[in-house]
């Protein structure tokens, strides 16, 4: 049996009753069992998923959480002054980042500290590596339910090592020439993939301080043009359009952020900053693929239910434009006035293979510093 399914069957036994979920790589095929086969909601932070959880706790359900670890980070607060305040029982199973074979330079610093911060707040933790250790899934469980508990799994990335990849189909079929449309327009067209229009929107970036977003969108950005004005993020999910800001509100260069609807719906207040200080150099290109393509093309709200322009709109940025086509995008690029500026371009879900970005996290950052002092 795969390690996934017997997490599932273990996470059945012990009578989880209610999930709520946020994406990550490693654990794709477990997350999908799990909204297989349980009341689950696909959440846009992990501190959302703490509130939800107790909510459910107080109607008597044995709520549990799957996250990766860095979402523990984004749920200190919830955890001590709402679980452990109240007393509500939480199990959160944790893929573990940063600490065994990890590519990725912004995963290490929390998740090599996360132990002794999970000890600081006095929290049961347990670290599954092999498949020796599931049973202490069942204890924790246990304990978390029986005793109105927060017991912490830190599933390891080597625990993977032994799964068969992909057993589940994903959530979603993109094969078809017709992707959903959901809440936008029905005339609207998701026609590109981000990749294409990434390439699209390439010589509108040219020597423009540009922000990226985390995981394939700055993979494939780097891939189709390198630039040392690029700000590559590593991590820090949702916070593309806030390092955009700061970097808008303190100087005079134009600032280009590339955004997605993942990250935007995990931090949409951002845009209402972004509103209330109308920095006119900013402008934002939301590229809506409505998955979370970076972690396996889980879901988000914004293939049916978000419109990201109305959004934008409605907390407060007058120039909000949509674009689907090439024309459209070069049209709307084109004829760009001062902003804020928010330009949604819904896309296709869809992921081009590409290697992870060569370079440090400081080569990136005195790339960028060394543009803006010229
Ligand atoms: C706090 C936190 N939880 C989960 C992740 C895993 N993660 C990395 S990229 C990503 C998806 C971002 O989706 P989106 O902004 O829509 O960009 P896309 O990859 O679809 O282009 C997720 C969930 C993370 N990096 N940080």
């Amino acid at each position: 049996m795969n390690i996934s399914e017997e997490i599932l069957n273990i996470l059945k036994q012990v009578g989880v009753t209610f999930f709520t979920t946020y994406p990550c790589a490693k654990i794709r095929n477990l997350y999908n069992l799990i909204h297989q086969n349980f009341q689950s909601v696909p959440i846009v932070k992990e501190e959302e998923g703490v509130g939800i959880c107790a909510g459910a706790a107080l109607t008597g359900a044995n709520p549990a959480m799957l996250i990766q670890s860095t979402g523990l980070g984004n749920m200190i607060n919830a955890l001590c002054s709402l679980t452990l305040t109240y007393q509500f029982p939480l199990l959160v199973l944790a893929s573990w980042r940063g600490v065994y074979k990890e590519k990725i330079a912004a995963q290490i610093p929390l998740g090599t500290r996360l132990p002794k911060i999970i000890e600081g707040m006095e929290i049961d933790y347990h670290i599954v590596k092999h498949r020796s250790d599931l049973p202490v899934i069942t204890r924790a469980a246990k304990a978390a339910f029986e005793r109105n508990e927060i017991q912490i799994i830190l599933l390891s990335p080597q625990l993977w090592e032994e799964e068969v990849e992909d057993v589940t189909p994903e959530l979603t079929e993109f094969s078809g020439t017709e992707v959903a449309v959901g809440a936008l327009p029905s005339h609207t067209k998701r026609v590109f993939t981000r990749y294409k229009v990434l390439e699209i929107i390439v010589p509108f970036l040219e020597d423009k301080l540009v922000i990226s977003n985390i995981g394939l969108p700055s993979r494939e950005l780097y891939q189709i043009k390198h630039q040392p004005s690029n700000f590559y993020m590593l991590g820090s999910l949702g916070l593309a359009s806030p390092i955009g800001l700061g970097v808008a509100l303190s100087s005079i260069n134009p600032v280009v952020v590339i955004d997605g609807d993942g990250s935007l719906l995990s931090n949409l207040g951002s845009l209402a900053t972004i509103a209330q200080e109308g920095p006119t150099n900013l402008t934002i290109l939301a590229i809506d693929n409505s998955v979370h393509g970076s972690t396996g093309n889980q879901i988000t709200a914004t293939s049916q239910f978000v419109d990201l322009a109305l959004t934008a709109k409605g907390l407060g940025i007058e120039h909000t434009f949509r674009a689907t086509s090439r024309d459209e995008i070069s049209s709307v690029l084109s004829k760009l006035q001062d902003g804020p500026n928010f330009i949604h371009i819904p896309t296709r879900p869809g992921n081009e293979s590409v290697s992870t970005i060569p370079l440090s996290p400081i080569e990136i950052r005195d790339a960028v510093m060394k543009k803006i002092r010229h």
